[in-house]
């Protein structure tokens, strides 16, 4: 096995193609954390830390992660050099939260070591498809005409499943213009934890659009809300952001609060996570799918690498390279009648394009894993 011998951290500025909003907040561009380690035969390993700019989505933040993987994460995982995955993931346990920060190092790591094995980071997890269907995530527009236009402009890509942010207030209106206009579109809707126990009859009001789910309605921390919410609504529940951990997943299995889950590595640490949280869904029946935090190609690789496990049976926010930005930092991620191709390279089987990556660098560190 190899050591590693640095590890550098890369912060990128790239602007998205157009805003995001959802209940907690609009992006407008992506501040991307992207850790890199080289070991000592000189092969680069890269993953992306998919932390936003300020804590809304989860109490994580760029700033902090920097701040936990350089003061914390780091020193503890070079307390041995040995490029190996599983061995990060044990000594990182030790350190609490930050999982969005821990997947990053650990998948890093991860993709250094199967490209020193020459084996793509698809086949580690245990991929069964070469290409998996892909979703597009519309955040919330100005208006009902915006979105029937953005929408439109997907359904048209070849998207084969459309996800609407919803709010208070942009909720039964919106889905139900969308439904109308495409009666026979896969159509979801996601919350983002912005409704409370009091708000299952704005919710009920959709039960006839014919949803495949709606996403955390309620608070993360909110189990029991959502188990009382899925007995009276029809629509099924899905969470994200209460789903932490495969100890998360299945109390939140038991108590009846998710039908259908949406596993996103870094919101559960990282990829062996996640594909412990994929088995035991598989082993119990629950549907899942793989979701997104407006990755570039970095993550987006390893995200679709995910998607073609076999208990992916539902479309992920894995869209396109360009339904997020005009200039990827990787080569594009291109749909194909609705579909990604899962990379076949070794490890996440992307890498970053050098003049692409210099251009919208804002900062780096370089972490010399041998004065340690
Ligand atoms: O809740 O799924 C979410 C983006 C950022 C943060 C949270 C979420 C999202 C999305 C977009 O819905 C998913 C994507 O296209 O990457
Ligand atoms: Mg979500």
């Amino acid at each position: 096995m190899s050591l590693i011998e640095t590890i550098r951290l890369h912060r990128i500025d790239i602007p998205l193609v157009r805003p995001f909003r959802t209940s907690f907040g609009t992006q407008v561009a992506r501040d991307v954390l992207l850790v890199e380690v080289v070991t000592d035969t000189g092969l680069s390993g890269w993953a992306e830390c998919v932390a936003m700019e300020w804590p809304g989505y989860s109490a994580e933040y760029v700033d902090g992660a920097v701040n936990v993987l350089t003061e914390h994460l780091i020193p503890r995982v070079l307390v041995d050099r040995s490029c190996d995955a599983q061995a990060a993931h044990e000594r990182m346990r030790r350190l609490v939260g930050h999982p969005m920060a821990k997947a990053a190092l650990e998948t890093a790591i991860l993709d250094a070591s199967l490209r020193e094995q020459r084996r793509s980071l698809a086949d580690y997890l245990g991929a069964v498809r070469t290409e998996v269907d892909c979703g597009v995530s519309v955040g919330i527009p100005t208006g009902i005409d915006a979105l029937l236009e953005e929408v439109a402009s997907y359904v048209d890509a070849g998207y084969r499943r459309i996800k609407l942010k919803i709010e208070p207030g942009w909720d039964e209106e919106a889905v139900r213009a969308v439904r109308e206009a495409w009666p026979d579109i896969p159509l979801q809707t996601d919350a983002n934890q912005a409704y409370t126990r009091d708000d299952t009859a704005l919710l009920a009001a959709m039960d006839d659009c014919d949803l495949l789910l709606v996403e955390q309605p309620l608070p993360e921390d909110d189990l029991r809300g959502h188990a009382l919410l899925a007995e009276q609504i029809s629509t099924p529940v899905c969470l994200d952001e209460s789903i932490t951990s495969t100890a998360t997943a299945d109390t939140a299995i038991a108590y009846g609060a998710t039908s259908i889950i949406n596993i996103k590595p870094g919101r559960v640490g990282g990829y062996l996570e996640a594909k412990a949280i994929h088995d035991l869904c598989l082993a119990r029946g629950i549907p899942v799918w793989c979701g997104g935090m407006l990755e570039t190609g970095i993550g987006r690789a390893a995200n679709v690498a995910l998607a073609a496990l076999p208990g992916f049976t539902l479309p992920g926010d894995t869209s396109a390279s360009s339904r997020y930005f005009a200039t990827d930092i990787t080569e594009p991620f291109v749909l194909d009648d609705g579909r990604l191709r899962v990379p076949t390279g070794p490890g996440i089987g992307v890498e970053p394009i050098p003049t692409v990556l210099a251009e919208f660098t804002t900062w780096s560190a370089v972490i010399d894993a041998r004065s340690r």
